[in-house]
């Protein structure tokens, strides 16, 4: 089919005229791949465009992933003269099915929005950011980091990156970071999001291995959804659920009465932060009952014995009143999974941001190892991850583990990967990073001096962001690398480097559903910004450590090495030939070992772990693992009478909206400015009625923000969304002892109705 016949088939497009290839083959020598490295340095300006990849030149639609959130729907570009102009979600691409939510049709908008970082921008003596030539920046960028080193040790440097850039680009980062540099601790904004799910997983199966495959979706017959907005934050996930032909019954465990709970079959709506209870509760019932699978317990599990002791403290009569969820409820609910076939349990951001999240997501786990829903078709412990790539930064980022799931403390794990690599095998550090908090504290406390942010904005997203900025406003030397020079974080950087986006360069996401998938170059990054990829192999050479990467060249290049990093790992990918063989697959998900081969169609390319009932551990046991319960961080007083949790408002607000912000379509989708959700109870003892101005005050900051009167929170809590920029001002910094995870669901505030001028 030719072009202007395909593109005929969406009434959108209009009418596109014809697309010779002279021009086609114009417009890719525009754009050049060049070796960007030590040639840039010394001819900046001749850069920047990257390789529009030929596979695009028969056809000019072509199929890449989504770049916002952990779904990875599949979306079909439309080009012309080699440039994205219009995009339609991918039919075949056996993630969506020919679905989109509004972010991904509206994903090529925030690319042309007129705030782009252009320039690299170094802030001058008078302390104004001005726009400076690459070689200057990245000149400042090895002086003053150098300096640091020199003055107060290598790891008074560190970064901060992204689950929103390619693995490649996060490999190399981790690998010039710590290999090259000899920076000791990187995190990431996974911290906030994902650390739980991954501490979890690791513990109670031995690897960071969510099992499930999206068909699970469609095949179980009861989903429980425990603090996951689903119809919001994932919707085509929601929309798989759609698909379920098994009439299932959809059980929402969240304290909101959200869009999802709506949706749902049964909600059960328990007090914020009391989950734990709850599913040791459900435990309890399961167990008095025997309705579990002693059979599986026996053969693929440990700790039943413990978990047993454990739970036989919390029978319905103390579960009722620690969670307010009654007994005739718990009951049912336990009844529920007992009658299920094929049941599947899912969480989200409810469950990891939480201080006891990994003890939760493990209680969780524990619910589908008793009744042996685990490995089979609509079973599963499924987290739901957050951003695109979110797994890939997991595995590969080089941060919370040694590049794929090693670890930096086993010297066996080092040599490895210094052999796999070939690099000196004391270049690896022999130490875990600091986490993302610590990171922060480590500056506080003056230990840290050099900053490098890539891919997140933390002074919005941060906890407890009066104290961030404090912090950040500490640094010797704050590099900030982004697509945007308005972000909260870039305002205050004495360095930012101008970043491509998602669609303006190449490489790979890895999925919720473990699916990798390939993100391509549709677009010209604006004036000199480069694609991260670039940055990193840049300030590698201007560092002077560019010859331990010379095998890093392309995005294509390091997904090689990703394969060698991975064999005989779990998340084995070595039998992913190349970036062609991904995109004629629709994705392929991991584990896929060298000799593995693929079902013909797309849409049957369906794998979900631990088949055969063997887990990653030594022994192939599961663990069931517990512990009592903790108590809340900052529980509410009478000063401080509610509990303020925060999260995601909308289809189509992003986090800190420095991308979605950009779309006129998508801020007509979002409310206009911050509201605070309020129980009529609440508001009735307040005077509040929906639309007053209130102010929402915690022992940190208070925020003014409309009232919206609404049955969807119960009396004593409130809810924000994520998306104002100084919603943080409030939350409390209490973390998870494990993962480290911030706790941004629960902090105690007070609410006031504000006077009438
Ligand atoms: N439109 C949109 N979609 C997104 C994102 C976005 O910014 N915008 N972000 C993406 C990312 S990175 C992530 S991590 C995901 C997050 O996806 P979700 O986790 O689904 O979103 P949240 O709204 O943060 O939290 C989910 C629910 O947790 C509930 N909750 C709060 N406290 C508790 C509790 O104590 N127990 C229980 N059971 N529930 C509780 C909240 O009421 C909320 O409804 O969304 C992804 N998708
Ligand atoms: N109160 C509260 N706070 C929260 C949460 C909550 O539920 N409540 N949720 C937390 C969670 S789960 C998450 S994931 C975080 C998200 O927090 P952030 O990571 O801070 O949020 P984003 O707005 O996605 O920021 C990504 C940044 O990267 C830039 N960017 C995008 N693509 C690229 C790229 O390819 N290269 C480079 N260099 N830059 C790029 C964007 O412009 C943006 O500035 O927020 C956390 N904060
Ligand atoms: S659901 Fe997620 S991956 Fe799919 S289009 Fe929306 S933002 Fe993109
Ligand atoms: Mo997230």
């Amino acid at each position: 089919m030719n072009l202007g016949a395909k593109l005929g088939k969406f009434g959108k497009l209009g009418k596109l005229g014809k697309v010779g290839l002279k021009e086609t083959a114009a417009a890719l020598l525009r754009a050049h791949d060049g070796p960007l490295t030590r040639d840039l340095l010394q001819k900046p300006g001749a850069f920047g465009l990257g390789r529009v990849p030929e596979r695009l030149l028969p056809d000019q639609t072509t199929t890449m992933v989504c770049g916002f959130c952990s779904t990875g729907c599949g979306l079909e570009i439309h080009l012309r003269q080699g440039e994205a102009i219009n995009l339609t979600p991918a039919r075949d691409y056996p993630v969506n099915l020919g679905m989109a939510c509004p972010k991904g049709w509206e994903a090529l908008t925030p690319l042309s929005a007129p705030d782009r970082a252009t320039n690299p921008l170094l802030r001058d003596a008078r302390g104004k950011l001005q726009p400076v030539a690459w070689p200057v920046a990245l000149g400042a960028f090895t002086t003053r980091f150098k300096e640091i080193q020199a003055k107060h040790g290598p790891a008074a440097v560190a970064w901060l990156g992204s689950g929103q850039i390619v693995t490649e680009e996060l490999a190399l980062l981790g690998a010039v970071g710590k290999f090259g540099m000899g920076i000791v601790h990187g995190d990431g904004n996974t911290r906030q999001c994902m650390a739980t799910a991954a501490v979890a997983y690791k513990q109670s199966f031995g690897f960071d291995a969510p099992p499930f495959t999206y068909q699970d979706f469609e095949e179980s017959d009861v989903i429980v959804l425990v603090g996951s907005n689903l119809c919001i934050a994932h919707p085509i996930m929601w929309e798989r659920i759609c698909r379920n032909r098994h009439n299932p019954a959809i059980v929402v465990v969240d304290p909101r009465k959200t869009e999802t709970a709506t949706a749902a079959t049964r909600h059960f709506a328990p007090r914020p932060k009391s989950d734990l209870t709850l599913f040791y509760g459900l435990a309890y019932l399961l167990i008095r009952n025997n309705w579990i699978d002693r059979g599986f317990i026996d053969a693929h599990t440990a700790g039943f014995d413990a978990l047993a002791a454990h739970v036989s403290a919390y029978p319905p009569e103390r579960v009722a009143v620690e969670t307010g969820v009654d007994e005739t409820a718990l009951q049912a609910f336990a009844e529920t999974i007992h009658r299920g076939q094929r049941v599947s349990f899912w969480w989200t951001m409810g469950v990891n941001q939480s201080h006891e999240g990994v003890r939760v997501a493990q209680a969780i786990i524990n619910l589908a190892l008793l009744t042996g829903n685990i490995g089979r078709p609509g079973t599963g412990a499924n987290s739901i991850t957050g951003q695109c790539n979110a797994m890939g930064s997991r595995l590969f980022s080089n941060t919370t583990n040694l590049l794929g799931g090693r670890e930096f403390t086993a010297a066996a794990d080092r040599r490895e990967v210094a052999d796999i690599l070939n690099i000196p095998e004391d270049r690896i550090p022999r130490q875990d990073s600091l986490a993302y908090d610590q990171i922060i504290e480590g500056v506080a406390a003056g230990r840290i001096r050099g900053l490098w942010i890539i891919g997140t904005n933390p002074a919005h997203s941060w906890i407890n962001q009066g104290h961030l900025l404090e912090v950040l406003g500490r640094l010797d030397f704050l590099v900030v690398q982004d697509m945007y020079t308005s972000t909260e974080t870039a305002e205050r950087a004495d360095l930012v480097l101008p970043a491509a986006g998602w669609g303006e360069k190449e490489g790979t996401f890895i999925n919720s559903e473990r699916r990798v998938g390939l993100a391509k170059k549709v677009a010209r990054a604006p004036g000199q910004a480069l694609a991260d990829f670039h940055i990193f192999r840049l300030v590698a050479d201007a560092w002077g450590c560019g010859d331990l990467f010379a095998e890093w060249k392309t995005p294509e290049a390091v997904f090689q090495i990703l394969k060698r990093l991975s064999k005989g790992r779990a998340c084995d990918i070595s039998g992913i030939a190349d970036y062609a063989m991904l995109d004629q697959a629709g994705g392929v998900q991991w584990p896929f070992a060298e000799g593995a081969s693929l079902p013909t169609e797309q849409r049957f390319s369906q794998r979900r772990l631990f088949e055969d009932g063997r887990f990653f551990t030594a022994d192939g046991r599961a663990r069931l693992l517990f512990e009592a319960n903790q108590a809340l961080p900052e529980p509410t007083s009478p000063e401080f009478p509610l509990t303020l949790m925060t999260g995601r408002g909308n289809s189509s607000q992003w986090h800190t909206g420095t991308r979605t912000d950009k779309s006129a379509v998508l801020r007509r989708l979002a409310p206009r400015g911050d509201y605070v959700e309020i129980s009529p109870a609440d508001a009735q003892a307040r005077g509040i009625a929906t639309n007053d101005m209130v102010s929402v005050a915690s022992r940190r900051a208070a925020l003014l923000v409309r009232a919206f009167v609404t049955h969807a929170v119960q009396p004593g809590a409130l809810f924000i969304p994520m998306h104002g920029p100084k919603v943080n001002k409030l939350t409390f910094a209490a973390f998870d002892p494990y993962s480290r995870q911030p706790a941004y669901k629960a902090c105690a505030v007070a609410l006031t109705r504000l006077q009438a001028p």
